[in-house]
């Protein structure tokens, strides 16, 4: 396919948007090494230093061959991204096979204990770097200091809906906290395609009770061919919905009264989805909520986060390409949208940004082509 061939011609582009981004690529060992490197950045709360290993490990991601000594000068040192420490720690990866920076990294108490902290459903680097401070260490030290024991109750899938009307929004984000703890073991273990597929069917089946033409994408990870994933993502549409006033919201919360009724969720709660502006308002939602399907005889229950986002038919596809990733092709695509076209891209809509116009695109290529973009395959998204 000729499309294949140019984007294949694209890995020296500054966006990630415009390269051909495999999930795993042939520096795969590499990238591991600096992909350290970005977390304990990241985890340092260094953002701007983070940023650029994270710009760094993109680009690499798409350069098609395996990065050695003849093809260092030709191509490496040409590519976007890569300043003078980066290369240098790339050329230290091939002379000696190891980055000497990421082997002290993993080894550190430090490094170790605020990446465990940070797997917490609902913690971040801010709060994990709080906890290492306060002397903590492990995870069963952060049981203890939340107060979350063996049998601490996690709401009871199906019993009631947790945010409804129970716990005050302000409370939140100390009891995701919680629940991240209690059931740390379930969220930390990685979903199966195919478990992806039974939440999906079965989330489905529900929707499609209360409004049978609605549609559905599953996105994040899944689609870009991850054979694990951390959570599932869902974009549902429905192709009659009104898109003035809180239909949109309508659908989404009779959908999780469904779920709480047939006893799969045990938490939710709705948030406004990314910078709501004006013209959008309305039109997204998205409900963060922890899944289990029901019990059969070969597995026993196990809690997965489940993301689902209702959407208008004015954003169904711009939805789906937004919540498709990864991070930092969402990224590019909105640098792009602005600084190259003069339009304002998110997961919420495409507009023209001199008059708000808002587009209606009516699939997923024509949101690439009103961007002025050539289609990239979902799974060569993985920037
Ligand atoms: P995630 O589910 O956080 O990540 P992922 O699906 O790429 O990988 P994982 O297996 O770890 O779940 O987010 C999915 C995509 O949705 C992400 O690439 C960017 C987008 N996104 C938003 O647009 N807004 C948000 O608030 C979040 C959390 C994600
Ligand atoms: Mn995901
Ligand atoms: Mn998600
Ligand atoms: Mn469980």
């Amino acid at each position: 396919e000729p499309t294949n061939e140019r984007v294949k011609a694209n890995w020296r582009l500054r966006y990630a948007c415009k390269r051909a981004s495999p999930l795993v690529c042939k520096n795969q060992p590499l990238l591991v090494e600096l992909g350290v490197l970005y977390r304990a950045r990241e985890l340092e709360g260094l953002e701007v230093n983070a940023l650029g290993y994270e710009r760094a490990i993109a680009v690499i991601k798409s350069y098609p061959n395996l990065i050695a000594h003849e093809n260092f000068e030709t191509d490496i040192v040409h590519l976007p991204f890569l300043g003078e420490k980066m290369l240098f720690k790339i050329r230290e990866y091939l002379t000696t096979g190891r980055i000497q920076e990421s082997e002290t990294t993993r080894a550190s108490q430090r490094f170790q204990s605020l990446s465990a902290f940070s797997s917490v459903y609902g913690v971040g680097p801010a709060t994990a770097r709080k906890l290492y401070d306060d002397g903590l260490r492990t995870i069963d030290d952060m049981k203890r200091y939340y107060d979350v024991q063996e049998d601490t109750e996690v709401p009871q899938l199906g019993a009631n809906s947790v945010t409804n009307d129970l716990i005050r929004k302000d409370q939140i984000p100390n009891l995701s906290t919680k629940v991240g703890l209690a059931l740390y073991e379930d969220l930390e273990t990685p979903i199966p395609r195919s478990e992806v597929e039974q939440i999906h069917d079965l989330v489905m089946q529900e929707a499609r009770y209360l409004m049978p033409e609605c549609i559905s994408t599953v996105v994040g990870g899944y689609r870009r061919g991850k054979p694990y994933c951390n959570d599932v993502d869902i974009v549902i549409g429905c192709p009659n919905i009104q898109s003035g006033g809180n239909q949109v919201k309508a659908l989404g919360e009779k959908l999780i009264k469904r779920l709480y009724d047939r006893g799969v969720l045990c938490l939710s709660g709705f948030h406004a989805q990314d910078s709501v502006r004006g013209a959008h308002l309305n039109l997204l939602e998205k409900a963060m909520t922890i899944f289990a399907l029901p019990k059969n005889a070969v597995h026993q229950r196990v809690h997965r986060r489940l993301d689902l986002i209702f959407a208008a038919p004015e954003t169904y596809w711009t939805a789906i390409i937004g919540w498709t990733g990864s991070k930092m092709f969402e990224r590019d695509l909105r640098l792009w949208a602005k600084v190259e076209m003069g339009m304002k891209f998110d997961s919420s809509g495409l507009t023209r940004r001199y008059d708000s116009k808002l587009f209606m695109p009516s699939s997923e290529r024509h949101v690439f082509e009103i961007l002025g973009l050539d289609w990239i395959d979902p799974t060569m998204r993985n920037a």
